[in-house]
């Protein structure tokens, strides 16, 4: 059963069930995955367990042998309206007939302007004239395209960024991003002017949002300068990090500092971002308002769309051409996430957010394991932290181990954390009820059989 207000949006020719017809990898992907390890680099895709997609929409996606697996992954948090919405279709489509590329600077086009309007309108704390938005291809690029325009706005160099923190995999962003395997060792020498200091994690450090903040601040006093300070990029929720939600009280906190000493913060909503969470932006839960926000994922339905919004007296800092890109703003995906706002807003997925969310953490509850040490994030951005139960130390054997469960039994299941000991479940918000319940019911099979 599809929840009344949400429309099925998979395709009419996709079935919206869970089913294998082979074991997992059929033969096919099995095939596919010989010719993919000859062909591609081991760094880039070593699955565990292969499943070529064939076609996906909705909570689905179905393999090249014909198997159908309930989709919590979501390609990663991007298809947030599915992987093949009807109103995203069709506007690719559309566009893609009229032109496919023209260059944004050299001869513009109306979508872009469009949305860089209709975000602004969205911008939590800020009327929309008082917004701007440039748009870029990845979420690592628009990451450091907002660290560019801080450092141009502020005159500053340093950065701030947080323990756990995820922002991409370039030069600057890998040097901006915590964890060290796999994405940084060996590729040395990082950027400078980075300096990472500890958040908030409620479940380990047991500190209130308004302590974590004091030390926060306490250690960029001492080890960088009240005024030397760029910007702080955060995460609302930390999301490759391990669905790290603060505890109250923090961001705002920070966002005071900010304010007073002339740090400009980002928000890094490239995962939290586009009704993830069940508000258009996550940063909306905490009552402050950011300079500038980095979107990408989500924002365009799969299509590679990625950019930064913020204040437009930053944003007009970096002179003329002092920003963009060949492809930044391609115009069928800047109409594929008009059409994802459109779809937002006429299918009420910004509710639907928060009931999959509700959804997910009764079954998970329900689950009822002492080796899951913590339930937390907000809408359809749910994970479980799994623990040793007697030292509460991280398991990340076992976070691994039901993940490949969950595939093999056909649910596609995401980890993610610092130590790799969190499942995270972040389901298109097409997805149907029931497969949420049967997606759960595997993952309470996983538990027992593990
Ligand atoms: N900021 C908060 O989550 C991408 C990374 C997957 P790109 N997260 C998925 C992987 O292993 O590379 C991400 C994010 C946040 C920035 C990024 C980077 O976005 O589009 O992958 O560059």
């Amino acid at each position: 059963m599809f929840s009344a207000h949400v429309a099925p949006t998979g395709g009419p020719s996709l079935p919206q069930v869970r089913r294998l017809v082979t074991a997992l990898p059929g033969p096919q992907s099995a095939h596919l995955m010989d010719r993919l390890r000859r062909s591609v680099p081991r760094a880039v895709s070593r699955p565990n367990l292969p499943v070529f997609a064939a076609a996906a929409g909705g909570g689905v996606v179905v393999d090249v042998d014909g198997n159908s697996l309930i989709d919590l992954g979501s390609g990663i948090a991007v298809t947030t309206v599915g992987n093949s919405h009807p109103r995203v279709v069709q506007a690719v489509q559309d566009q893609v007939s009229h032109f496919t590329h023209t260059c944004f600077m050299v001869t513009p086009y109306q979508q872009y302007v469009e949305l860089a309007e209709a975000l602004g309108g969205r911008y939590p704390g800020i009327a929309g004239e008082s917004v701007r938005a440039a748009f870029f291809n990845s979420g690592a690029e628009a990451v450091e395209n907002a660290v560019k325009i801080a450092r141009t706005a502020t005159g500053r160099q340093a950065i701030v960024t947080l323990d756990h923190a995820f922002h991409g995999r370039t030069n600057l962003t890998m040097s901006m991003t915590a964890k060290a395997n796999p994405y940084k060792s060996g590729f040395g020498p990082f950027a400078g002017e980075i300096y990472r200091m500890p958040g908030s994690y409620p479940f380990r450090d047991h500190l209130s949002g308004e302590e974590a903040a004091q030390r926060m601040i306490t250690r960029v006093r001492s080890l960088v300068g009240d005024y030397n300070v760029a910007a702080v990029v955060l995460e609302p929720i930390q999301g490759e990090g391990g669905f790290i939600v603060p505890a109250p009280g923090f961001i705002p906190a920070l966002a005071e500092w900010c304010a007073e000493t002339g740090a400009i913060m980002v928000v890094d909503e490239i995962q939290s971002g586009i009704g993830r969470t069940g508000d258009f932006f996550a940063i909306e839960h905490e009552n402050c308002s950011p300079d500038m926000i980095t979107v990408a994922k989500g924002l365009a339905g799969g299509m590679p769309l990625s950019g930064v919004v913020g204040r437009a007296d930053l944003m007009d800092a970096p002179g003329p051409g002092g920003i963009g890109g060949t492809y930044g703003g391609n115009p069928a995906a800047c109409a594929a996430a008009l059409a994802v706002l459109e779809a937002i807003e006429e299918e009420a997925l910004l509710s639907r957010a928060r009931e999959i969310g509700a959804l997910l953490v009764s079954g998970l509850e329900a689950i009822d394991d002492p080796r899951i040490g913590d339930i937390r994030g907000r809408g359809a951005m749910i994970a479980i932290e799994l623990v040793d139960p007697e030292t509460g130390g991280p398991d990340s054997p076992l976070a691994k181990q039901i993940a490949e469960y969950a595939i093999g039994h056909g649910v596609i299941v995401l980890t993610c954390g610092t130590f790799g000991n969190v499942l995270r479940f972040l389901p298109p918000l097409a997805i149907s009820d029931d497969l949420l319940k049967e997606a759960m019911s595997v993952l309470k099979g996983a538990f027992s059989a593990l």
